[in-house]
């Protein structure tokens, strides 16, 4: 059962695509109220109950025990104790004695009280009363996501390509850095499909430009390397350069197309090209525009894109460098005691994201001006919608690769998310594996981390463990910073480790594929928590280091430094199976505990009893692969 409850008028969010009948919030059968402009949900939760979903949030599989915000935020510090990454995810699962899901679809900002201030109740706060609520009930937790998941609509499928492998870095400065690390890869037959092109590529930071300096008759280069059978992926940033003379920014201006202040100007923020205008996604009329001007890239070639810094991200406004600067001619030449000193840094220190300058945005919505934090989890996946219903009319489906920083629920529709600047951390790994489920849970499929982790200096064993992950991600892609150690599989010693690590990738792309493909289309979940199919195993459903994947397999990747394999836990009797290039080695466990031996160029992978998989042989490219020939494992 699916049931929606309104309040007040909603915002059109285009999250649900299913025409449902609404009862008035009232009939809500949870404690609920109306306070101070924000509406409150109360759930109380039974020791053994687990919530899920979220989607893209630090910690656990089971949210308990945390309070979290959906607010999308450009934040690069994953701790434990952020409340919110770049994405509103607003889906949750209380599983216990029964299951029910909790959509809130809301643009605002919302705060989700699991247990963390009475640690048997979940409050959901909205600040603002013009909401609606699904509550889907009955059936097991994956059952309550396919009756979600049929309401939101089918995920987004991308080109088969785009389960190759894929290598970028911010940023390969021009065509020899991006040659430079095809025939690397190619030299040490490390299998690759992809190569990213971060915002260096552009003229001075500029949309839909290519930096003439830095690749030169560029289509001429992209076309040289789809003979290779490489697709390069340039970036895309929200932010318009206010620049005279450049043709996006002068007919944004011209058609009313950015976001405004108050007094009706636009709406003017500081990011990588400088002062920018801020394209007003939510207007159907603006993404129709912005959608179009993807065309030139795509005329040149080009088949994929990422879109960044569509939180938004603010580095500055005029009014945060104005007030900063007043700051510090006020201070000049005083003694800066403890009070006067940190005052002088947070001025500087508090520019970016500030909640004063997206206050002082304004959309439009329906002809009239709505505050930009009434709306603000909305913005990024606009911009990436923009993108992706442009390419579904223009080149037909499956056909473009596209994926999305900031993301809401809808935009699964159209777009993959990237988990955004993680770390070089062990941690990180298991970060990783836990969002996936909570990520599918919400419509997106097509997802990965930065494999290796992006900020900061990765070492050998770290890159080899992440990618051992990331062989089951649909996203593979290893992602770095900028004045950050190399870390290209060829920039190690012994590539051929990682050649086997990515080899094995390629041979299950057959497999990986079928099963990515079937979730997409039967609105079911890619990878799961131990806990959705053993429900009454103790072990299985408080297991947060291990994913069910498909019907056939499970996962559970080493996470350690220094560890030469892990404990795993099988809920029943498994053929645990290493795989290393073309090498595979099983190995029959029974149902328990288990400390599994997994060498740094092996890729652990559990198979139920009476299930087999698929394998292809290897190839340079998911062009060359022939998905024919198969040898059927298990
Ligand atoms: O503020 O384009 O998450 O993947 O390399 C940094 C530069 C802006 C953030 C993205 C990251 C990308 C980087 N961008």
């Amino acid at each position: 059962m699916i049931q929606k409850y309104s309040s007040g008028s909603p915002v059109f969010t285009g999250a649900v695509v299913s025409e449902l009948p609404a009862l008035p919030a009232d009939r809500l059968p949870l404690s609920s109220r109306i306070a101070d402009g924000r509406f409150e949900i109360t759930v109380p939760m039974s020791r053994d109950d687990i919530v899920y979903g979220l989607g893209e949030t630090v910690r656990g599989i089971n949210k308990r025990g945390w309070i979290y915000e959906s607010y999308c935020s450009d934040d690069p510090f994953h701790t434990e104790t952020k409340r919110s990454l770049y994405a509103a995810h607003n889906f949750i699962i209380i599983s216990g004695e029964t299951n029910t899901g909790i959509f809130v679809d809301f643009p605002a900002k919302i705060t989700w009280d699991i247990g963390y201030t009475r640690r048997d109740e979940i409050k959901i706060t909205a600040e603002g009363t013009d909401l609606d609520i699904y509550l889907i009930t009955g059936g097991s937790p994956r059952e309550v996501v396919r009756r979600f998941r049929a309401a939101i609509g089918k995920s987004y499928i991308p080109p088969f390509w785009a389960f190759g492998f894929q290598q970028s870095r911010w940023s390969y400065h021009n065509s020899a850095a991006v040659d430079r690390v095809i025939e690397s890869y190619d030299r040490e037959n490390i299998p690759l499909d992809c190569v990213y092109l971060d915002i260096d590529y552009m003229d001075a930071y500029k949309d839909f430009t290519v930096s003439e300096a830095a690749f030169p008759r560029f289509e001429e280069y992209v076309a040289d390397k789809r003979r290779q059978d490489i697709h390069l992926i340039p970036i895309i940033d929200a932010g318009v350069k206010k620049e005279d003379g450049y043709s996006v920014f002068e007919e944004g201006r011209e058609k009313g197309y950015f976001c405004k202040c108050a007094d009706g100007t636009d709406f003017e923020g500081g990011v990588w090209p400088g002062v920018c205008c801020f394209p007003d996604f939510l207007r159907p009329e603006v993404r129709e525009w912005f959608g179009s001007k993807y065309r030139g890239l795509l005329d040149m070639g080009i088949d994929g894109f990422w879109n960044d810094m569509n939180e938004p991200a603010l580095f500055y406004s005029a009014r945060g460098i104005e007030q900063a600067l007043d700051k510090a001619a006020e201070l000049k030449g005083q003694n800066l005691d403890l009070g006067k000193f940190f005052g002088l840094k947070d001025a500087f220190a508090g520019l970016g994201n500030r909640r004063e300058d997206y206050e002082s945005i304004y959309h439009i919505i329906n002809g009239e001006p709505v505050n930009h934090q009434r709306v603000h989890n909305l913005y990024g996946a606009n911009m990436t919608i923009a993108a992706g219903e442009y390419f579904a009319k223009s080149c037909g489906s499956e056909k473009i690769l596209m994926f999305s920083r900031a993301s809401y629920i809808g935009a699964h529709r159209c777009a993959g998310i990237w988990f955004g600047d993680n770390h070089s951390w062990w941690s990180h790994i298991l970060l990783n594996l836990k969002m996936l489920p909570a990520a599918n849970m919400c419509g997106f499929l097509y997802c990965g981390a930065d494999l290796g982790g992006f900020n900061e200096n990765a070492t050998r064993d770290l890159v080899l463990r992440f990618l051992a992950l990331g062989v089951f991600t649909p996203l593979m892609r290893n992602h770095s910073a900028l004045g950050t150690r190399d870390q290209e599989c060829y920039s190690f010693e012994d590539p051929q480790d990682f050649r086997d690590i990515i080899e094995v990738r390629y041979r299950l792309i057959p497999y990986l594929y079928n099963t990515f493909r079937s979730a997409a289309e039967q609105g079911d979940m890619m990878f799961r928590p131990l806990s959705f199919d053993y429900p009454h195993d103790k072990i299985a459903r408080e297991c947060e280091t291990q994913l069910m994947l498909g019907d056939e397999c499970m996962i559970a990747p080493v996470y350690e430094q220094n560890a030469g394999g892990r404990t795993v836990y099988l809920p029943e009797d498994m053929t645990f199976v290493r795989l290393s290039g073309t090498r595979v080695k099983k190995q029959e466990l029974s149902k328990g505990l288990h400390y599994v031996d997994t060498a740094l160029n092996e890729v652990p992978l559990f198979i139920k009893k009476g299930k087999k998989i698929p394998l292809c042989m290897p190839a340079l490219r998911t062009a060359r692969l022939d998905t024919k020939e198969l040898e059927w494992i298990g």
